[in-house]
């Protein structure tokens, strides 16, 4: 299988389907500013952490993730289906879909593997800090108001969702699937508009789900088939990927899929938006402390509290009247400190049910679910001099030698995936194996020699 010829065929796909209006839609979208770039080739973009000041996240900061490159999607070609366990299999046009009663709500989005970039030991993925993350008005139409109209058979147990993106090399399409009951929640929706505009391309145009309150792989962009089953997809994306153990398990370890459980709902969170780790303040100013709040199918923030001492001492954060179910709270608390210290200052969230932010995470294999209290370092002298600016450092691109490496591994992405993971050499070899499953071309007399390479450059962080 020759990779090139895949993603070749993809490019191709695209061109033919409509360049001209693929052109136009792409332009119609908010470019996308100031984001950190984890991967160029699909993009997955990151928002910055100034993005956690705004209510409603603009599209220009929103994050985007996407497993294979972003398709072509000609409004006039596009269909819905609905098929499977239903009475009345149907095929919708976006003016049908129109014709179901609108339904506005505001709700985040977030990434199962937001933060992975904090677990210690390290996982394999893309390592997002804290901005794989918004929050946004959707606009469309109640799943459930679809699903009556082709009328869910008794058998009906999962509602399966396939956009129109397509597998790079011999992966597997992404496809996942919900319980009925999540589907048939009245929040759970097909949107066609994100902050009052038309659903912008990366984000899933022209219809993405969106399923308020759960990790946004079950989100699935560019819908084209929904696919009521009889029981969860036995899918690679369902059945291998975003799955976590039920307990807690030795950092480092490895555990089979089928042992674990889906991923779904997220856990209660915050983030510090300001003042950035490593910020300088004048003694005798006052430190404002501020930042966004968001929990999932346990209920809304109920609070938020804040230590400027390490966690001894905690007080209530003030909390921002604009709120609603699923979207994020912002918040703020200032503090002016009494003397020349360095001033640990941490948040802590708690949801309606009680649930409050961990200190400590429970590892699982790929990463999901991050949502450790959160530190920023702030000191306090009487003179500044500079201010340190805390971000996630991806080190600069080196050149790369043409060689097995090169051939094998950087035609489907760029080596950016690559080189912001720090994996062991039994990570590095899944890794490996994994990507040749997906049709990477890894001659068997240099797989040793690309596994050294790996691991020599890019090995696990020295402890
Ligand atoms: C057939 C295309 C293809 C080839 C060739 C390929 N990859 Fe990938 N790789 C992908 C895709 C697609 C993703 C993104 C998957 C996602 O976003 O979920 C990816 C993601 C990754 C990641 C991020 C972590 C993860 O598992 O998603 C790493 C690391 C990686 N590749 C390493 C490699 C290495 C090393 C090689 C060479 C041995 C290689 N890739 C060759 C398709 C490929
Ligand atoms: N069709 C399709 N839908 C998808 C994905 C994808 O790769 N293909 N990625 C999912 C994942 S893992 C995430 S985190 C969200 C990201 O949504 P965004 O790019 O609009 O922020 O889209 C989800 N929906
Ligand atoms: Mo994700």
């Amino acid at each position: 299988m020759d990779p090139m010829n895949f993603s070749r065929r993809n490019f191709f796909a695209l061109a033919a389907a409509s360049a001209t209006e693929f052109r136009a839609l792409m332009a119609q979208d908010r470019a996308k500013v100031g984001m950190n770039v984890l991967s160029t080739r699909p993009e997955d973009l990151e928002m910055p952490l100034s993005g956690f000041s705004d209510y409603i996240t603009p599209i220009e900061h929103f994050f985007v993730r996407t497993h294979v490159y972003v398709p072509t999607v000609n409004l006039n070609e596009w269909r819905l289906s609905i098929d499977g366990e239903v009475a009345t299999p149907l095929t919708l046009t976006m003016d049908d879909v129109k014709k179901l009663p609108a339904v506005e709500l505001v709700s985040v989005v977030e990434c199962a593997g937001n933060g992975r970039g904090f677990i210690d030991p390290p996982v394999p993925g893309l390592q997002w800090t804290n901005g794989s993350v918004g929050n946004a008005i959707w606009r469309g139409v109640r799943l459930a108001d679809v699903l009556k109209r082709a009328g869910i058979k008794d058998s009906g147990k999962e509602i399966l969702f396939n956009g129109a993106d397509v597998p790079l090399g011999a992966m597997q399409d992404f496809r996942r699937s919900i319980p009925v009951k999540k589907a048939l929640d009245q929040n759970t929706l097909l949107a066609y508009e994100m902050n009052g505009v038309t659903l912008p391309v990366k984000h899933g145009f022209p219809l993405r789900v969106v399923a308020p309150g759960w990790a946004s792989d079950s989100w699935v962009k560019w819908l084209t088939n929904i696919t009521v089953l009889d029981k969860e997809f036995d899918g690679f994306w369902m059945k291998n990927a975003y799955r976590k153990p039920d307990h807690p398990i030795a950092p480092g370890s490895a555990m089979p899929p089928e042992k674990m459980i889906p991923v779904t709902s997220l856990r209660v969170k915050s983030v510090i938006a300001r003042p950035v780790d490593g910020a300088t303040v004048r003694l005798g100013e006052e430190v404002n402390v501020q930042g966004v709040a968001w929990s999932g199918d346990k209920g809304p923030i109920a609070s938020v509290d804040v230590s400027s001492d390490g966690g001894r001492t905690w007080k209530p954060a003030d909390l921002d009247p604009r709120k609603s179910q699923f979207g994020w709270r912002l918040w703020g608390f200032s503090f002016r400190p009494d003397r020349e210290s360095y001033y640990n200052v941490m948040a802590r969230a708690t949801d309606a049910s009680g649930d409050s932010q961990p200190f400590t995470q429970e590892w699982n294999p790929s990463g999901y679910g991050w949502n450790v209290v959160q530190r920023v370092g702030v000191n306090v002298v009487e003179s500044p001099q500079t201010t340190m600016q805390g971000s996630m450092i991806i080190p600069a691109q080196q050149s790369i030698p043409a060689g097995p490496y090169k051939d094998a591994c950087l035609t489907c992405h760029e080596e950016d995936v690559i080189r912001q993971q720090r994996l062991t050499r039994a990570q590095w070899d899944r890794e490996i194996t994994k990507m040749t499953n997906w049709g990477a071309p890894v001659k068997p007399e240099n797989r040793d020699s690309i596994l050294n390479y790996l691991v020599q450059q890019f090995g696990p962080r020295p402890r």
